[in-house]
């Protein structure tokens, strides 16, 4: 055996147990260990051979660590061949998250036994993958093809009974693990069960089958657009039905392979370990505990508000929700109970559960109930000075350890905090809109936040179901400041001669959820026209990135809000279509501007936006105000809508190559608008000493 991996008879079942924390990984120890048990258990005096792990759950999958490494044998798939036909009686007991590769080699056994509380699941295709050790052959000979499409295709584990009814488990514990998957693999030697091979069904696809495969490979196009694995998953599936099962496997393989050497699995590996080391905070004081949060003030009971509210009452928090006004804390509990019948009607949330959550949110027109508050959140009006009036009320009337946090867009957190006695305190927690949809927050950290408060606000986001990232202060943030550069590229675009749909388009095809002007109508194209009004000429940069925007919204088209932006909106459906007046607009601010349309490809389209994100990001990188580059990248992925299968903008350029990015930004210097392309001084040194950034 292995250190991670130990061997005992105990009576006459021989029990191979797995301890490899944290999640039992199959990494090649483990590998090892359960090959070098499983040939012991053949020879020894054991009837029956049980399978079980240590900590808190059985194996979660392969060892994604070794991705991208040699690979070193014994593989997986001989692994689990060799357990497949073993000479005795083999049974998995499952508890924790039986994931990937670990249910996989659940489904190589015999027999599997989990405790109720146990879930297992395919997600690879969460990591650009397939089930490659025989997931996508065995599942469908003992579950059939609905349950292997949903399976494989959301990746999302089921619980034990869902399990058990889909005949993907064949027992449920209820108390010992160990000791009841011991006695039921006893039982089953005593009645002489046959040792079962999901290997061995012949599977047949019959018409409402195949109705299926079509119907999901139709879905599929559209919900995971521009995604191999999905497409892939279901090849492998219509293969279990049409091959043998050594054939199948034979088929998995080639595209599992395909899957491991796209670069959409290497951007969603990159994702799934960049999720985790955001939440990791380097040079903090690890003793300083964060606060624990049973109560919160939030104040401003319009749309961020309310949906901050939503988040923490939710997450069971009790929340008092602010307005000045009865009239304006109504209005916003009333928007609040509006998205949670939506829920209801959509079969997301009960009545009770809505009743529960919304008995957690308490209105109030008095900053007096914020005394015994732990975290206060402001959600008022983007202005300096009204946020530094309710900084110094909360300064006089919160509890002295209470966290004080601004929702603030831009604002500065140092200005915010030199309102209050405690700078220290206060900290910016950026939420973006829905607050109870987008799952990014960014926590940005003043000169003065204590490493408590810093600490507090990740593990809030945590609890409220939120992907923290900490951010430094500059305008903007992270996902704000790369945002102007990104969108000032798309307005040039459009002034040099590409149309707002073809923008759109180029972006969406890449893989951007929303094209930049699309998102700018969604937003309200008033918002950076009243933004503009606070900033010089100077400041505004080059007329020609702003104005068509202003043009629109001195006409009254602000965006979907109005009905009309950049687009025209279809009032029902909201369909967005466009509309020859915006081109004429458009044509009109070329003449001013004495610029003379030309033809601007997608590629170039897509070159400038996403090489405007990541010289802005490196930048941030540059002047520490993001910690890692990973660090933006969940930020464009979980805030901005790109694409996770293309792992972010700092990913992205990276893999793309920075040498590459440095003579496409250089071509940009020459014959685009020069000082709009300082190369980021990080991207060119890293390119010169091929470096990641
Ligand atoms: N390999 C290596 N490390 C892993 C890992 C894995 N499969 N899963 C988790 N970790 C690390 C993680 O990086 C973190 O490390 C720590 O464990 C705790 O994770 C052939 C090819 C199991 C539900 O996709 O979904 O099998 O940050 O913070 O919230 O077909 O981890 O502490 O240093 O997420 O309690 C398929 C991925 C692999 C499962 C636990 N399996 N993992 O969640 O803890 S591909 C997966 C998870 C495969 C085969 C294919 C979750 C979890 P650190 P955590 P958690």
């Amino acid at each position: 055996m292995t250190d991670v991996v130990s061997y005992a008879l105990e009576g006459t079942v021989g029990v191979i147990r797995v301890n490899n924390p944290p999640v039992n990984a199959l990494s090649h120890g483990v590998r090892s260990g359960i090959a070098n048990a499983l040939t012991t258990a053949a020879q020894d005096g054991s009837e029956a051979v049980v399978i079980l792990c240590e900590g808190r759950t059985f194996i979660a999958g392969a060892d994604i660590t070794e991705f991208g490494k040699p690979p070193k044998a014994p593989y997986l798939p001989d692994l689990l061949n060799q357990l497949d036909n073993h000479p005795k009686l083999t049974v998995a007991a499952i508890h924790g998250t039986a994931l990937g590769g670990g249910f996989e080699t659940a489904l190589s056994c015999n027999y599997r036994v989990a405790l109720a509380s146990a879930k297992v699941g395919l997600p690879e295709v969460k990591l650009g993958l397939l089930p490659g050790a025989g997931g996508t052959q065995r599942t469908p000979r003992l579950a059939g093809v609905a349950t292997s499409i949903e399976l494989m295709t959301s990746g999302n584990p089921i619980s034990a009974e869902a399990a058990l009814q889909k005949g993907l488990i064949d027992h449920i514990a209820t108390d010992n693990l160990a000791e009841e998957a011991i006695a039921y693999a006893k039982r089953l030697v005593a009645d002489q069960a046959p040792q079962r091979q999901a290997s061995a069904i012949t599977l047949a696809l019959d018409e409402a089958d195949r109705e299926l495969i079509s119907k999901a490979r139709s879905t599929l196009a559209k919900k995971t657009r521009g995604e191999s694995a999905p497409q892939r998953i279901i090849d492998c599936i219509e293969a279990s039905a049409e091959l043998d099962f050594d054939a199948g496997l034979k088929r998995e393989r080639e595209l599992f392979m395909a899957c491991m050497e796209d670069p959409q699995s290497a951007a969603l590996r990159h994702m799934f370990f960049a999720e985790r080391a955001a939440a990791k905070i380097d040079g903090i004081d690890t003793s300083a505990e964060p606060t624990e949060v049973k109560r919160v003030g939030i104040i401003g009971a319009g749309t961020m508000g309310g949906g901050i509210a939503m988040c923490f009452a939710q997450a069971g928090v009790q929340v008092t929700l602010i307005d000045m006004s009865d009239e304006a804390v109504a209005a916003g509990i009333s928007k609040i109970k509006t998205n949670y019948d939506i829920s209801v009607k959509r079969g997301r949330l009960s009545l009770d559960q809505v009743e529960a959550i919304m008995s957690q949110i308490k209105p109030s027109t008095h900053f007096e109930d914020l005394a015994d508050a732990d975290m206060v959140i402001e959600a008022v009006f983007e202005n300096l000075a009204v946020k530094k009036e309710v900084f110094a009320r909360l300064d006089t009337i919160c509890k002295q350890d209470a966290v004080l946090a601004s929702n603030t867009s831009y604002q500065s957190i140092d200005d915010i905090a030199a309102a209050t006695s405690r700078p220290e305190s206060v900290l910016g927690m950026h939420f973006f809109s829905p607050a109870n949809v987008m799952k990014l927050l960014e926590v940005v950290k003043g000169d003065k936040s204590s490493d408590r408060v810093i600490a507090t606000a990740m593990a809030v986001g945590k609890r409220i179901g939120k992907t923290s990232v900490l951010s430094g202060m500059c305008y903007g943030f992270i996902g704000n400041r790369m945002l102007r550069p990104y969108a000032r590229e798309a307005a040039l675009c459009m002034m040099e001669g590409a149309s707002p749909s073809q923008i759109d388009a180029a972006m969406e095809n890449w893989g951007m959820a929303m094209g930049p002007l699309a998102v700018g109508d969604l937003a309200g194209l008033d918002i950076g026209y009243k933004a503009r009004e606070q900033l010089s000429d100077e400041q505004k940069g080059d007329p020609a990135s702003y104005r068509v925007a202003d043009r629109l919204v001195e006409a009254g088209r602000l965006g979907q809000k109005s009905g009309a932006g950049y687009y025209r909106y279809d009032p029902e459906t909201r369909q967005r279509m466009a509309d020859p007046e915006v081109d004429a607009i458009i044509d009109t601010c070329r003449d001013e501007l004495g610029i003379v349309a030309r033809t601007v490809s997608d590629e170039e389209i897509v070159d400038r936006l996403i090489l405007a994100l990541a010289n802005e990001g490196a930048r941030i990188l540059d002047e520490g105000i993001a910690q890692r580059a990973s660090d933006i990248d969940v930020v464009y992925c979980y805030g901005y809508g790109f694409p996770r299968h293309r792992g972010g903008p700092m990913h992205f350029v990276q893999a793309r190559g920075l040498t590459w990015a440095v003579q496409r930004m250089t071509e940009f210097q020459q014959n685009l608008h020069q000082d709009n392309w300082p190369i980021a001084s990080l991207i060119a040194d890293s390119a010169e000493r091929g470096e990641a950034l």
